[in-house]
Protein backbone atom coordinates (compact mmCIF):
# COMPACT_ATOMS: atom_id res chain seq x y z
CA UNK A 1 0.00 0.00 0.00
CA UNK A 2 1.41 3.44 -0.61
CA UNK A 3 1.42 6.30 1.93
CA UNK A 4 -0.90 8.21 1.72
CA UNK A 5 -3.91 4.91 1.16
CA UNK A 6 -2.73 3.72 4.36
CA UNK A 7 -2.55 7.24 5.94
CA UNK A 8 -6.45 7.20 4.90
CA UNK A 9 -7.32 3.73 5.62
CA UNK A 10 -5.63 3.17 9.10
CA UNK A 11 -5.72 6.82 10.41
CA UNK A 12 -2.23 6.79 12.10
CA UNK A 13 0.19 9.15 11.46
CA UNK A 14 3.45 8.14 10.36
CA UNK A 15 4.52 11.15 8.34
CA UNK A 16 3.10 14.20 6.15
CA UNK A 17 2.74 13.10 2.93
CA UNK A 18 2.74 15.73 0.40
CA UNK A 19 0.61 16.81 -2.75
CA UNK A 20 -0.79 20.11 -4.64
CA UNK A 21 -4.39 20.39 -6.18
CA UNK A 22 -3.63 21.29 -9.74
CA UNK A 23 -0.10 20.01 -9.44
CA UNK A 24 -0.46 19.22 -13.05
CA UNK A 25 -0.65 21.62 -15.68
CA UNK A 26 -1.05 25.35 -15.34
CA UNK A 27 2.06 26.71 -13.58
CA UNK A 28 4.74 24.33 -15.05
CA UNK A 29 7.02 25.40 -18.08
CA UNK A 30 7.21 22.13 -19.33
CA UNK A 31 3.11 21.26 -19.25
CA UNK A 32 3.05 25.14 -21.40
CA UNK A 33 5.35 23.76 -23.62
CA UNK A 34 3.07 20.75 -24.30
CA UNK A 35 -0.33 23.03 -24.08
CA UNK A 36 0.89 25.24 -27.19
CA UNK A 37 1.18 22.78 -29.47
CA UNK A 38 -2.27 21.44 -28.43
CA UNK A 39 -4.63 23.90 -28.70
CA UNK A 40 -7.92 21.40 -27.95
CA UNK A 41 -7.92 20.82 -24.54
CA UNK A 42 -10.35 17.66 -24.46
CA UNK A 43 -8.01 16.10 -27.09
CA UNK A 44 -5.35 16.49 -24.90
CA UNK A 45 -6.69 15.29 -21.96
CA UNK A 46 -7.44 12.21 -24.18
CA UNK A 47 -4.12 11.98 -25.64
CA UNK A 48 -3.02 9.15 -23.05
CA UNK A 49 0.94 9.97 -23.72
CA UNK A 50 0.57 13.19 -23.51
CA UNK A 51 -1.38 12.86 -20.60
CA UNK A 52 0.78 10.72 -18.64
CA UNK A 53 3.53 12.75 -19.33
CA UNK A 54 2.20 15.91 -17.81
CA UNK A 55 0.71 13.74 -15.16
CA UNK A 56 4.01 12.78 -14.27
CA UNK A 57 5.41 16.23 -14.50
CA UNK A 58 5.55 17.78 -10.82
CA UNK A 59 6.65 14.31 -9.60
CA UNK A 60 9.85 14.48 -11.38
CA UNK A 61 10.31 18.07 -10.77
CA UNK A 62 9.16 18.08 -6.44
CA UNK A 63 9.23 14.32 -5.85
CA UNK A 64 5.26 14.75 -4.31
CA UNK A 65 3.89 11.90 -2.84
CA UNK A 66 1.16 11.49 -5.37
CA UNK A 67 0.58 12.19 -9.32
CA UNK A 68 -3.53 13.18 -9.94
CA UNK A 69 -4.30 12.05 -13.21
CA UNK A 70 -4.12 14.92 -15.97
CA UNK A 71 -7.50 15.29 -16.96
CA UNK A 72 -10.28 17.28 -16.28
CA UNK A 73 -13.78 17.47 -14.22
CA UNK A 74 -15.72 18.83 -17.04
CA UNK A 75 -14.43 15.35 -19.39
CA UNK A 76 -17.62 14.04 -18.15
CA UNK A 77 -20.31 16.39 -20.01
CA UNK A 78 -17.74 15.58 -22.59
CA UNK A 79 -18.41 12.26 -22.78
CA UNK A 80 -22.08 12.91 -22.42
CA UNK A 81 -22.13 14.55 -25.14
CA UNK A 82 -22.21 18.34 -24.28
CA UNK A 83 -19.87 20.07 -26.72
CA UNK A 84 -17.13 22.02 -24.65
CA UNK A 85 -14.74 25.07 -25.47
CA UNK A 86 -12.10 26.06 -23.42
CA UNK A 87 -12.10 30.11 -24.26
CA UNK A 88 -8.53 32.02 -23.63
CA UNK A 89 -8.94 33.40 -20.22
CA UNK A 90 -12.82 32.85 -19.85
CA UNK A 91 -12.97 29.42 -18.92
CA UNK A 92 -15.04 26.65 -20.17
CA UNK A 93 -17.90 27.31 -22.18
CA UNK A 94 -20.58 24.69 -22.88
CA UNK A 95 -23.21 24.08 -25.72
CA UNK A 96 -26.90 24.17 -24.07
CA UNK A 97 -27.71 21.22 -22.16
CA UNK A 98 -30.48 19.01 -22.46
CA UNK A 99 -31.79 16.34 -20.19
CA UNK A 100 -31.57 13.47 -22.80
CA UNK A 101 -27.69 13.23 -22.56
CA UNK A 102 -28.16 11.71 -19.65
CA UNK A 103 -29.83 9.08 -21.42
CA UNK A 104 -26.43 7.98 -23.04
CA UNK A 105 -25.85 4.40 -23.17
CA UNK A 106 -23.46 3.28 -20.71
CA UNK A 107 -20.86 1.56 -23.09
CA UNK A 108 -20.96 4.04 -25.24
CA UNK A 109 -19.81 6.98 -22.05
CA UNK A 110 -17.36 4.52 -21.29
CA UNK A 111 -15.67 4.36 -25.17
CA UNK A 112 -15.20 8.13 -24.93
CA UNK A 113 -13.50 7.84 -21.41
CA UNK A 114 -11.05 5.12 -22.18
CA UNK A 115 -7.45 7.23 -23.22
CA UNK A 116 -8.03 7.82 -19.70
CA UNK A 117 -7.91 4.57 -18.16
CA UNK A 118 -4.95 3.52 -20.47
CA UNK A 119 -3.24 6.70 -19.11
CA UNK A 120 -3.70 5.54 -15.60
CA UNK A 121 -2.05 2.09 -16.75
CA UNK A 122 0.84 3.82 -18.07
CA UNK A 123 1.20 6.46 -15.52
CA UNK A 124 1.09 3.69 -12.67
CA UNK A 125 3.55 1.59 -13.92
CA UNK A 126 6.12 4.45 -14.12
CA UNK A 127 5.24 5.56 -10.61
CA UNK A 128 6.97 4.14 -7.69
CA UNK A 129 5.19 1.77 -5.93
CA UNK A 130 5.08 4.02 -2.51
CA UNK A 131 3.54 6.94 -4.42
CA UNK A 132 -0.33 7.54 -4.88
CA UNK A 133 -1.54 7.58 -8.22
CA UNK A 134 -5.20 10.00 -7.27
CA UNK A 135 -8.04 9.84 -10.11
CA UNK A 136 -10.68 12.45 -9.57
CA UNK A 137 -14.31 13.53 -10.48
CA UNK A 138 -16.19 16.69 -9.65
CA UNK A 139 -19.17 16.42 -7.57
CA UNK A 140 -22.88 16.39 -9.07
CA UNK A 141 -23.39 19.62 -7.80
CA UNK A 142 -20.18 21.36 -9.54
CA UNK A 143 -20.64 19.88 -12.80
CA UNK A 144 -24.49 20.92 -13.20
CA UNK A 145 -22.78 24.57 -12.70
CA UNK A 146 -21.17 24.51 -15.46
CA UNK A 147 -23.49 22.12 -17.45
CA UNK A 148 -26.39 24.39 -16.83
CA UNK A 149 -24.24 27.55 -17.15
CA UNK A 150 -25.30 28.62 -13.59
CA UNK A 151 -22.59 30.78 -12.49
CA UNK A 152 -22.28 34.53 -13.68
CA UNK A 153 -18.52 35.75 -14.83
CA UNK A 154 -18.41 36.80 -11.40
CA UNK A 155 -18.64 33.79 -10.07
CA UNK A 156 -22.02 34.31 -8.29
CA UNK A 157 -25.51 32.29 -8.76
CA UNK A 158 -27.43 33.19 -11.64
CA UNK A 159 -30.39 33.21 -9.51
CA UNK A 160 -32.85 33.34 -12.30
CA UNK A 161 -31.44 30.47 -13.77
CA UNK A 162 -31.03 28.41 -10.98
CA UNK A 163 -34.97 29.59 -10.21
CA UNK A 164 -36.04 28.04 -13.73
CA UNK A 165 -34.07 24.80 -13.48
CA UNK A 166 -34.64 24.11 -9.75
CA UNK A 167 -37.01 21.26 -9.99
CA UNK A 168 -35.24 18.88 -12.32
CA UNK A 169 -31.73 19.69 -9.99
CA UNK A 170 -32.14 16.60 -7.87
CA UNK A 171 -32.94 14.47 -11.01
CA UNK A 172 -29.88 15.39 -12.53
CA UNK A 173 -27.81 15.21 -9.55
CA UNK A 174 -28.99 11.71 -8.99
CA UNK A 175 -28.02 10.74 -12.86
CA UNK A 176 -24.54 12.42 -12.60
CA UNK A 177 -24.28 9.91 -9.60
CA UNK A 178 -24.11 6.67 -11.41
CA UNK A 179 -22.19 7.99 -14.76
CA UNK A 180 -19.67 9.19 -12.21
CA UNK A 181 -19.76 5.91 -10.30
CA UNK A 182 -18.88 4.27 -13.38
CA UNK A 183 -15.66 6.56 -13.53
CA UNK A 184 -14.43 5.98 -10.34
CA UNK A 185 -14.67 1.69 -10.87
CA UNK A 186 -13.06 2.30 -14.03
CA UNK A 187 -10.12 4.70 -12.99
CA UNK A 188 -9.49 2.31 -10.06
CA UNK A 189 -9.85 -1.01 -12.22
CA UNK A 190 -7.21 0.65 -14.28
CA UNK A 191 -4.53 1.57 -11.45
CA UNK A 192 -5.65 4.48 -9.47
CA UNK A 193 -5.64 4.28 -5.92
CA UNK A 194 -7.98 6.48 -4.46
CA UNK A 195 -10.55 9.27 -5.30
CA UNK A 196 -10.60 13.28 -5.03
CA UNK A 197 -13.93 14.30 -5.30
CA UNK A 198 -14.44 18.26 -6.21
CA UNK A 199 -16.96 19.88 -5.13
CA UNK A 200 -15.62 23.41 -6.15
CA UNK A 201 -19.05 25.45 -6.46
CA UNK A 202 -20.85 23.92 -3.03
CA UNK A 203 -20.11 27.67 -1.68
CA UNK A 204 -22.82 28.55 -4.15
CA UNK A 205 -25.27 26.48 -3.64
CA UNK A 206 -28.35 28.26 -1.04
CA UNK A 207 -28.92 27.13 1.99
CA UNK A 208 -32.01 24.80 1.78
CA UNK A 209 -30.20 23.14 -1.12
CA UNK A 210 -26.57 22.01 0.34
CA UNK A 211 -28.18 19.20 1.86
CA UNK A 212 -30.04 17.43 -1.63
CA UNK A 213 -27.29 18.63 -3.56
CA UNK A 214 -24.31 18.63 -1.72
CA UNK A 215 -24.27 16.76 0.98
CA UNK A 216 -26.64 13.41 -0.30
CA UNK A 217 -24.72 13.17 -3.63
CA UNK A 218 -21.34 13.26 -1.44
CA UNK A 219 -22.36 10.75 0.37
CA UNK A 220 -23.92 8.59 -2.43
CA UNK A 221 -20.75 8.50 -3.92
CA UNK A 222 -18.52 7.89 -0.17
CA UNK A 223 -20.69 5.18 -0.02
CA UNK A 224 -20.08 3.74 -3.47
CA UNK A 225 -16.80 3.63 -2.49
CA UNK A 226 -16.41 2.52 0.80
CA UNK A 227 -18.73 -0.62 -0.67
CA UNK A 228 -15.76 -0.98 -2.90
CA UNK A 229 -12.67 -0.04 -0.79
CA UNK A 230 -11.95 2.64 -2.43
CA UNK A 231 -10.32 5.42 -0.20
CA UNK A 232 -11.87 9.02 -0.93
CA UNK A 233 -11.27 12.11 -0.49
CA UNK A 234 -14.11 14.92 -0.77
CA UNK A 235 -13.94 18.99 -1.60
CA UNK A 236 -16.76 20.67 -1.02
CA UNK A 237 -15.33 23.90 -1.18
CA UNK A 238 -16.77 26.88 0.17
CA UNK A 239 -19.21 25.56 2.79
CA UNK A 240 -18.09 27.71 5.77
CA UNK A 241 -18.90 25.98 9.26
CA UNK A 242 -21.17 23.34 7.15
CA UNK A 243 -17.81 21.41 6.89
CA UNK A 244 -18.77 19.62 10.28
CA UNK A 245 -22.25 18.64 9.45
CA UNK A 246 -20.39 17.54 5.84
CA UNK A 247 -17.90 15.43 7.37
CA UNK A 248 -20.00 13.79 10.23
CA UNK A 249 -22.81 12.52 7.49
CA UNK A 250 -20.92 11.84 4.34
CA UNK A 251 -18.48 10.01 6.17
CA UNK A 252 -15.30 10.22 3.31
CA UNK A 253 -12.03 8.70 4.39
CA UNK A 254 -10.35 12.16 3.97
CA UNK A 255 -11.45 16.04 3.61
CA UNK A 256 -9.94 18.58 1.77
CA UNK A 257 -10.08 22.10 3.79
CA UNK A 258 -10.27 24.86 2.04
CA UNK A 259 -8.37 28.30 2.42
CA UNK A 260 -11.53 30.27 4.21
CA UNK A 261 -11.37 27.37 7.15
CA UNK A 262 -9.85 28.40 10.07
CA UNK A 263 -7.56 25.31 10.65
CA UNK A 264 -7.66 25.38 14.45
CA UNK A 265 -11.81 25.64 13.99
CA UNK A 266 -11.29 22.33 11.82
CA UNK A 267 -8.90 20.56 14.25
CA UNK A 268 -11.26 21.12 17.66
CA UNK A 269 -14.75 20.96 15.01
CA UNK A 270 -13.93 18.16 12.75
CA UNK A 271 -13.09 13.96 13.94
CA UNK A 272 -12.54 10.56 12.59
CA UNK A 273 -11.78 12.05 9.34
CA UNK A 274 -7.96 12.89 7.77
CA UNK A 275 -7.37 16.68 7.20
CA UNK A 276 -5.72 17.69 4.05
CA UNK A 277 -4.76 21.06 2.56
CA UNK A 278 -5.81 24.46 3.72
CA UNK A 279 -2.82 27.22 3.15
CA UNK A 280 -3.64 29.54 0.76
CA UNK A 281 -2.57 28.94 -2.48
CA UNK A 282 -2.25 33.08 -2.79
CA UNK A 283 0.24 32.92 0.12
CA UNK A 284 3.13 30.95 -2.92
CA UNK A 285 2.97 34.63 -4.35
CA UNK A 286 4.62 36.22 -1.57
CA UNK A 287 7.77 35.90 0.33
CA UNK A 288 9.57 32.80 1.18
CA UNK A 289 9.31 33.91 4.98
CA UNK A 290 5.96 34.42 4.65
CA UNK A 291 5.66 30.82 2.71
CA UNK A 292 7.08 29.06 5.71
CA UNK A 293 5.45 30.91 8.46
CA UNK A 294 2.39 30.06 6.92
CA UNK A 295 3.17 26.04 6.17
CA UNK A 296 4.42 26.31 9.72
CA UNK A 297 0.77 27.18 11.24
CA UNK A 298 -0.87 24.41 9.39
CA UNK A 299 1.80 21.91 10.14
CA UNK A 300 1.69 22.94 13.67
CA UNK A 301 -1.85 22.59 13.95
CA UNK A 302 -1.88 19.15 13.03
CA UNK A 303 1.38 18.14 13.98
CA UNK A 304 -0.47 15.01 16.00
CA UNK A 305 -3.22 14.42 13.99
CA UNK A 306 -3.04 12.61 10.23
CA UNK A 307 -2.61 15.50 7.69
CA UNK A 308 -1.77 15.50 4.45
CA UNK A 309 -0.17 18.59 3.20
CA UNK A 310 -1.89 20.87 0.16
CA UNK A 311 -3.78 23.99 -0.32
CA UNK A 312 -6.92 25.09 0.43
CA UNK A 313 -7.67 25.38 -3.64
CA UNK A 314 -5.46 24.56 -6.50
CA UNK A 315 -2.29 26.05 -7.61
CA UNK A 316 -2.71 29.17 -9.39
CA UNK A 317 -1.07 29.31 -13.24
CA UNK A 318 1.42 32.73 -11.54
CA UNK A 319 2.77 29.84 -9.21
CA UNK A 320 6.82 30.41 -9.17
CA UNK A 321 7.98 26.67 -9.56
CA UNK A 322 10.85 27.39 -7.79
CA UNK A 323 8.98 28.66 -4.75
CA UNK A 324 7.01 25.49 -4.84
CA UNK A 325 9.93 23.51 -4.67
CA UNK A 326 11.25 25.57 -1.38
CA UNK A 327 7.82 25.42 -0.12
CA UNK A 328 8.02 21.23 -0.18
CA UNK A 329 11.21 21.11 0.97
CA UNK A 330 10.15 23.14 3.94
CA UNK A 331 7.37 20.48 4.26
CA UNK A 332 9.95 17.45 4.28
CA UNK A 333 12.15 18.76 6.59
CA UNK A 334 10.26 19.92 9.53
CA UNK A 335 10.20 18.40 12.83
O1 LIG B 1 -5.92 26.35 -20.80
C1 LIG B 1 -5.33 25.44 -20.22
O2 LIG B 1 -4.11 25.28 -20.29
C2 LIG B 1 -6.14 24.45 -19.48
C3 LIG B 1 -6.12 24.70 -18.03
C4 LIG B 1 -6.67 23.49 -17.34
C5 LIG B 1 -5.94 22.45 -16.74
C6 LIG B 1 -4.45 22.31 -16.66
C7 LIG B 1 -8.04 23.15 -17.23
C8 LIG B 1 -9.17 23.91 -17.79
N1 LIG B 1 -8.15 21.94 -16.57
C9 LIG B 1 -6.89 21.48 -16.25
C10 LIG B 1 -6.57 20.19 -15.61
C11 LIG B 1 -7.30 19.81 -14.37
N2 LIG B 1 -8.53 20.26 -13.97
C12 LIG B 1 -6.84 18.86 -13.44
C13 LIG B 1 -5.59 18.03 -13.67
C14 LIG B 1 -4.82 17.51 -12.60
C15 LIG B 1 -4.27 18.57 -11.66
O3 LIG B 1 -3.39 19.30 -12.05
O4 LIG B 1 -4.72 18.63 -10.52
C16 LIG B 1 -7.80 18.81 -12.40
C17 LIG B 1 -7.78 18.00 -11.11
C18 LIG B 1 -8.87 19.70 -12.76
C19 LIG B 1 -10.09 19.87 -11.97
C20 LIG B 1 -11.02 20.96 -12.29
N3 LIG B 1 -11.35 21.50 -13.52
C21 LIG B 1 -11.83 21.62 -11.33
C22 LIG B 1 -11.87 21.26 -9.85
C23 LIG B 1 -10.73 21.81 -9.09
C24 LIG B 1 -10.71 23.32 -8.88
O5 LIG B 1 -9.67 23.90 -9.19
O6 LIG B 1 -11.69 23.86 -8.37
C25 LIG B 1 -12.62 22.57 -12.00
C26 LIG B 1 -13.62 23.51 -11.36
C27 LIG B 1 -12.30 22.48 -13.38
C28 LIG B 1 -12.94 23.25 -14.50
C29 LIG B 1 -11.97 23.95 -15.37
N4 LIG B 1 -11.08 23.31 -16.19
C30 LIG B 1 -10.28 24.22 -16.82
C31 LIG B 1 -10.71 25.52 -16.43
C32 LIG B 1 -10.11 26.81 -16.90
C33 LIG B 1 -11.77 25.33 -15.52
C34 LIG B 1 -12.57 26.43 -14.84
C35 LIG B 1 -12.08 26.65 -13.44
C36 LIG B 1 -10.65 27.07 -13.37
O7 LIG B 1 -10.32 28.17 -13.86
O8 LIG B 1 -9.84 26.30 -12.85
Amino acid sequence: MNIIEELLINKKKSCTPIWFMRQAGRHLPEFRKIREKNQNFIRLCLNEELSSEITLQPIERYDLDAAIIFSDILIIPHALGQKIDFVKNKGPKLDNFEINLLNKEKKFFLKELKPIYKSISMTRKKLKKEKSLISFIGAPWTLTVYMLNLKTDEDKLNQNLFKKHEGKLEEISNRLVEFLCIHIKEQIKAGANLIQVFDSWAGLLPNNYLKPLCLDANKKISDFCKSNKIPIICFPKGIKEKYKEFTEFVNSDGISLDYEIDPLWAKKNINNVVMQGGMDPRILLESDDKIYREAKKYLDIFKDVPYIFNLGHGLIPETNPEKLRKLVEFVRGYK
